[in-house]
Parts: structure tokens; sequence; C-alpha cells
């Protein structure tokens, strides 16, 4: 059972990961920034579950949807933002961007921009893990939309049969895109397929961090004791649409008010108001808190370096 301060910490967390993504996607509609971003809004959730169910010096893999994973792990606001601003202060030394940005000493081993391209890598991580006895484990993020990929099937068996110790940890916001759930699966839900590679399967309210972490944290347990991987389906939604400036023309707005209600954050404040742990004063503060890291965030990716041209060539192996 979390502390009372834990649980307000997963509660900033979560602020400060809505407030980030908010905050790029107006930079990105201003046009300051080029390319692409993915926000996680609505979602926010589970990252910080699962963040909060590893220990220290365990692994994670993202997708493209990745700022709040790595966030969550224990990333620098600062340097993620300027990783998507293309800036030499970022993750990847501007080369990245959104989509891929790493920090192997934070234990972030990487978003990624092919869908279902992080499942094999985290599985890799895993193995080689298992070959060196250490006793860290991985959790691999992945979408509804990855799990229809060969990638994943193939990398989830692997696991499966080498008793990895991973965590398929599967998002389901319910569309891949514009595609609906329902259009691009036959079953009704994800963990349907964790009795065809012969590994537990478990359906988790994507939208309760305590439920996250709790499903996360036995996976892990499991992972760690050399039982082999768990497939999670958190069961989410994003608010936002998929990338950048997408209008949602693809679903209700009737459909994201029934979503809205049950926000992550606003359950978790809620429950943090009737246990006596937060009052308007201290939501204030944390508010306060998180704004002026965004803040600082921005105006450290804004005023840091473009690469020099002169360090084209570095990081190219080709
Ligand atoms: C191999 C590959 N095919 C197609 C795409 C284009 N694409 C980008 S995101 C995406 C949908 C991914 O959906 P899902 O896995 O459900 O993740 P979500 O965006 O919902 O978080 C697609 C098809 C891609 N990036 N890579
Ligand atoms: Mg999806």
């Amino acid at each position: 059972m979390e502390t009372f301060d834990e649980r307000i910490g997963y509660y900033r967390m979560m602020l400060l990961i809505r407030r980030f993504e908010e905050r790029m996607e107006q930079v990105f509609l201003e046009g300051v920034i080029r390319g692409t971003c993915h926000p996680c809004i609505g979602q926010e959730a589970v990252a910080v579950g699962a963040a909060a169910a590893v220990r220290p010096g365990d692994y994670m893999v993202s997708n493209h949807r990745g700022h709040g994973h790595f966030l969550a792990q224990g990333g620098d606001a600062k340097r993620i933002l300027a990783e998507v601003f293309g800036k030499e202060t970022g993750y990847s030394k501007g080369r990245g961007g959104s989509q891929h940005m790493a920090s192997f000493a934070d234990g972030f081993l990487g978003s990624n921009g092919i869908t279902g391209g992080g499942v094999p890598i985290a599985t890799g991580a895993a193995l080689a893990l298992q070959l060196q006895r250490r006793d860290q484990i991985v959790v691999s993020f992945m979408g509804d939309g990855a799990t229809n990929q060969g990638a994943f099937h193939e990398a989830v068996n692997m696991g499966a049969v080498w008793k990895l110790p991973i965590v398929y940890l599967c998002e389901n916001n319910l569309y891949a895109m514009s595609t609906r759930f329902d259009e691009a699966f036959a079953i009704r839900d994800i963990i349907e397929r964790a009795p065809g590679y012969g590994i537990p399967g478990e359906i988790v309210d994507g939208n309760d961090v305590l439920a996250v972490k709790e499903a996360v944290a036995t996976a892990a347990e499991r992972a760690r004791s050399g039982e082999g991987p768990t497939l999670l389906e958190c069961k989410t939604y994003r608010f936002c649409g998929h990338s950048r400036g997408d209008p949602r023309e693809y679903r209700s707005r009737g459909e994201e008010a029934d979503w809205h209600a049950r926000c992550p954050i606003k359950r978790l404040r809620q429950k943090l108001v009737e246990m006596g742990a937060l009052d308007d004063a201290l939501d204030g503060r944390i508010r306060g808190e998180v704004e002026k890291e965004i803040a600082d965030a921005e105006e450290f990716a804004r005023s840091s370096p473009d690469p020099s041209l002169d360090s084209l060539e570095e990081g190219v192996f080709a």
C-alpha cells in the first residue's frame, strides 16, 4: 500500500505529463517546431502506474507516444522537450525528435516511431538480462494497433518460450490512428491472445493509476522470479487526436465526454481529497510547481542551440 506522499507524487507526475503534452501541442500548432508529436493526454495513469511499480534499475521500452513514459521513468522535462525541439541539449542531441529519444542511464531504452518496433527491442533487452543473470526486468509499452504487427507476435512468443523477465503492457486506447478497435480485431479483448502464447493476460483499468501499479507490480514480480512474461491490457483513451492537428472526425464528441468523465487525474484527485491527503491549497501549490517546471523546460528548449553542422556525421554508423 502506498503512502499519502507516494500518491501525491503520482498525482503530481500525471499533472506534469498532462501539462507537458498540452504545452507541447500548443507549441507545435504555433509552428515553432517541425515534424510531428503524439501526446498521451488521457493516458497518464498507465505511464505513472507502471513506473511506480518497477524498481530503480529496471528498464522501459516505449513507442511513438512516449513522453509520458519517459517523464514517469525519471526523464528530465527540459531535455525531453529540447529533443522535441531538435536541439543539441535533447536526449538524442536533437537527432531523434519526439519519437526517438532514449536515456540508458535512466533505464529508458527508447521511444520508437515504428509501430510495434519497440517490442522486439524490449524482448532482446530482457534476453540480455536473463543471460547476464541480473534481477532487473523490462516493461514493453505498445498500443492496441501494435499488437496486430508481426513483430509483436514473434517477440511475445519468444519471451514466453524463454520465460524472459518482461512485462508486455498494451495501452488499448481504442484507436490506431483513425481505426477503431472493433474494425481491426475479431476479438473483444487483446488479452484473449495471451493463452495462445502460454502466458497470463490481465485486463486493467488504465485510467486508475493505483490499479495499473498493482497489476504491473504483480507482473514484474512474476518476471523477476523467472516465471516469464505477462500481457497486461490497460483500457484507456487518448483525449487528444492521434497526432498534432488531428480533428478526430472518426469518433463522436459524446464518446469523448464519456471518457473525460473517467479522467485519470480527476479520479485520483477525488480519491486524494476523500482520503484527506489533498485540499485546494496543496493542489494549487502542486499545480504551481508543475507550471514552473514546464515553463522552465520550454525556456531551456527554446534557448538551447541547434546541433552544429560540424556534428552532422556524429552518431552515424552506416
Ligand atoms: C510499421 C508502421 N506502420 C504504420 C505506421 C503509422 N502509424 C503511426 S502510429 C500508428 C497507430 C498506432 O496505433 P496504436 O499502436 O494503437 O498506438 P496509439 O497511437 O493508439 O498510441 C500507425 C499505424 C508506423 N509508424 N509504423
Ligand atoms: Mg491505440
